[in-house]
């Protein structure tokens, strides 16, 4: 049983109880760990809020931040370097495209639709790395944990400029624990397998995505947000002391297969 009772965890981007973020939540929880939930939208604020109160512990803060704007992420990281001071790690899964670029032909992509998709889906893990930072709010080292899929890695039908947004991601994983280790901090991605959430159903034909995962992966079953969220738990805690620029993938073994 890993215990991280004397550590505080920002977790950015629940948007409701199937929400990856929520799984990742859940396990911090569990091991005791102090947790600060950030949300895009004032309209999310209370759905945190009824779920926070499920925690055991009972000392969360519950702060916006729409990470498409500079001045609230700043804002943001400030008052978490007030209200707690430091902190040991970030839980990053957050990602949007527009529903209409997310079927079809990867051409149909247009120049806002692009910029958009990597301005929130990838840009924004950098932008909060700048702030941990330039605040120094790690600074006892931590560990910073982004979610990517392996459309990232390999063409997979529809998922288009989200694969593309997430290529990005994973190479900034790469750049910030290259830069970040200096200040023993380290940067890590979990490849998560299929998962039925808000922003799944904006991708075409999920359903068979998760039908063909479970037919082909060799563990032949999809994976659940707790399992993503175990995962997070073993990247933010000591057992991974070792492990930086690494990204892990939670998909059943999906991606081995050829
Ligand atoms: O199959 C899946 N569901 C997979 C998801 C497989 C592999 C990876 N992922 C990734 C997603 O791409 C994303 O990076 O996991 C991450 C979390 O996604 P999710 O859990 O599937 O989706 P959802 O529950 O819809 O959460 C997405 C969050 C929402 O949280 P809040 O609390 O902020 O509503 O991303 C948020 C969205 O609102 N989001 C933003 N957060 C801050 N600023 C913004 C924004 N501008 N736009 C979207």
């Amino acid at each position: 049983h890993l215990s991280l009772e004397d550590k505080t965890f920002v977790v950015m981007g629940v948007a409701n109880k199937r929400s990856i973020a929520w799984g990742i939540a859940q396990a911090l929880d569990a091991a005791g760990a102090r947790i600060i939930f950030t949300y895009a939208l004032e309209r999310n604020e209370k759905s945190v809020l009824e779920l926070a109160e499920t925690l055991n512990r009972k000392d969360y803060l519950i702060l916006q931040c729409d990470v498409e704007s500079d001045e609230q992420i700043q804002t943001c990281f400030q008052t978490i370097k007030n209200e707690v001071g430091t902190i040991d790690g970030i839980a990053h899964c957050i990602a949007f495209a527009r529903k209409e670029e997310l079927r079809g032909d990867y051409t149909n992509v247009t120049r806002e639709g692009f910029l958009l998709a990597h301005n929130i889906s990838s840009y924004s893990l950098s932008a909060v790395a700048k702030a941990v930072k330039d605040l120094e709010l790690m600074p006892n080292g931590g560990s910073i944990v982004t979610l990517t899929y392996l459309g990232g890695e390999r063409v997979m039908e529809n998922y288009n400029i989200m694969g593309v947004a997430k290529a990005s991601l994973e190479a900034s994983v790469r750049y910030l624990a290259y830069d970040l280790g200096k200040l023993n901090i380290r940067v890590n991605s979990i490849s998560a397998g299929p998962i039925r959430t808000l922003s799944a159903k904006g991708v075409g034909d999920f359903n068979s995505i998760l039908k063909v995962m479970e037919e082909r992966a060799p563990l032949h079953r999809g994976v659940d947000t707790r399992e993503v969220g175990d995962t997070a738990l073993f990247l933010f805690s000591d057992l991974s002391r070792a492990i930086t620029g690494e990204n892990i993938h939670v998909d059943a073994g999906y991606h081995i297969m050829g």
